[in-house]
Formats: structure tokens, sequence, C-alpha cells
């Protein structure tokens, strides 16, 4: 056992690989945490070309089986995928939680709104982007259903009502305090915005909350802050 948190300590210490893609909306999920933990420095950034489909290739695939970004590895090589795993990773790394909660109530209200706000909003988006529209192109869309699309379009959209009338009641998505819900759900305004699925004019708590996440240095350096050298 202490060998094994020996082992945890050194390789916590080493330089961390974060398979990133710079605007894409997920791994912007895992640099908007990287940056409220000031953890820039420990990780360096290789680009996996969506577009080329590199995500798609054996060698990513042997990364991560789902065939997504991002994936952090560690120093000592093991793979973490899925931003929810990766965020709780860092944000435990130092013991001092500040985005997936410090007691047992707050862990278990921002993990349930961190996965409604993926499942009503962000990848209802990204279902849209690979359904709905022509994607990342016919080299890497393989198999398209343009109604399931559409029809995860308007949840979307639902999901922007359902977050705009929960802001009418609480200042941040999870409680009183900005927490890993807040940043999926930036996510998933930041892939509506590149979708153009405007968040609809009459939702004005929602843009009002979206407006004061984008003034945060870890949201709007999110695209810069892979070519800040470590
Ligand atoms: N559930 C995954 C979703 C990751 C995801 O969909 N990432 C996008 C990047 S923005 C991706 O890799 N899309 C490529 C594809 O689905 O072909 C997570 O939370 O990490």
């Amino acid at each position: 056992m202490a060998a094994t948190e020996n082992m945890e300590q050194t390789c916590a210490a080493g330089m961390m690989t974060l398979y990133d893609w710079r605007t894409g909306p997920y791994p912007a999920r895992v640099r908007i945490a990287l940056a409220e933990k000031t953890l820039r420095a420990r990780v360096r950034f290789v680009s996996v070309n969506l577009w080329k489909g590199e995500h798609k290739t054996p060698a990513f695939l042997a990364k991560n089986y789902s065939g997504t970004l991002p994936v952090l590895e560690l120093a000592d090589g093991t793979l973490i995928a899925e931003c929810t795993a990766i965020t709780q990773y860092l944000d435990t790394l130092d013991g001092a939680p500040v985005l997936t909660g410090a007691t047992p109530r707050e862990q278990g209200l921002i993990h349930m709104m961190t996965r409604r706000a993926e499942l009503e909003l962000l990848d209802p988006v990204s279902v849209y982007f690979h359904h709905g529209t022509p994607g990342l192109g016919p080299q890497v869309e393989l198999y398209q259903n343009p109604e399931w699309g559409l029809r995860q379009r308007d949840r979307a959209v639902r999901g922007m009502r359902y977050f705009d009338d929960l802001l009418t009641r609480q200042p941040f998505v999870a409680a009183g305090a900005f927490s890993m819900a807040d940043i999926a759900v930036i996510a998933g305004l930041i892939f509506a915005d590149l979708v153009q699925l405007p968040i609809p004019e009459d939702c004005n708590a929602l843009s009002a909350w979206y407006a004061r996440m984008q003034a945060r240095p870890s949201v709007a350096n999110r695209i810069a802050m892979s070519e800040t050298a470590p």
C-alpha cells in the first residue's frame, strides 16, 4: 500500500500529456479545469486532428477505445479518458478539490448536474453536429442519421431552457460555487455556438450566466493556453 502511494506521488509529480484538439468543446472542459487548478505547467498538449480522423486510427484507439478526445496520459502511462473522469483526477491531485465538491453532498450534486449537462445539452449538440450537419466530413462520418441529429438539436434547445430556468434561482449550475457542472454547460454552449445553435433570446438567465463564465480567465484563455509554454 505504502509502495503504491509512493509510486502515485512520484508519478503525480511528473509531466502529463493531454491528447487534445484546440477548438474541441470536450477538450475545452479539461483545459478550463487545468487553468482553474493552475496545473497548466504540468501538462504537454498533443494535437489529434479530428478533421483528418486521427482519433479513429488504431494507434489512438489503443489509447481510448471510444475514439474520442480528450485523453490524459499520466507520467506512468496510465490513460484516463472521459472529461468527468479526467476532471475528477486533476481536481483531487492536490487533495483540495475545488471543482468536484468538498463534501459528499456537493460531490453528489455536482456529479448529477454534470451528467445532466451532458445528457441534456452537450451530448445532444454533439449528436446534432455528427448527424444533422456534415460533421467532420464524409471521410470521418461513416454513418449519419439526420433525423436523429435534428431530434437531438431540439433536445439541446430544451436543455438550454432547463438550465435557464435553473439559473434564475441560483448563481451556478450545481450550487453556490463554480464547479465541473458549470464547465460542462459552458462546453455545451461552446459547441452550440460552433454549430450555430444560439441560446433562445428569452433565456436571459442562461445568457447572463454565460457572459459571466466567459469573463473567467480559464474560459477566455482556453484556446490560447495550449500555445503557452509550460
Ligand atoms: N464522453 C466523452 C465525449 C468526448 C467527445 O465526444 N469528444 C469529441 C471532441 S470535441 C470527439 O472526440 N469527437 C469525435 C468523434 O466523436 O468522432 C467525454 O466526456 O470525454
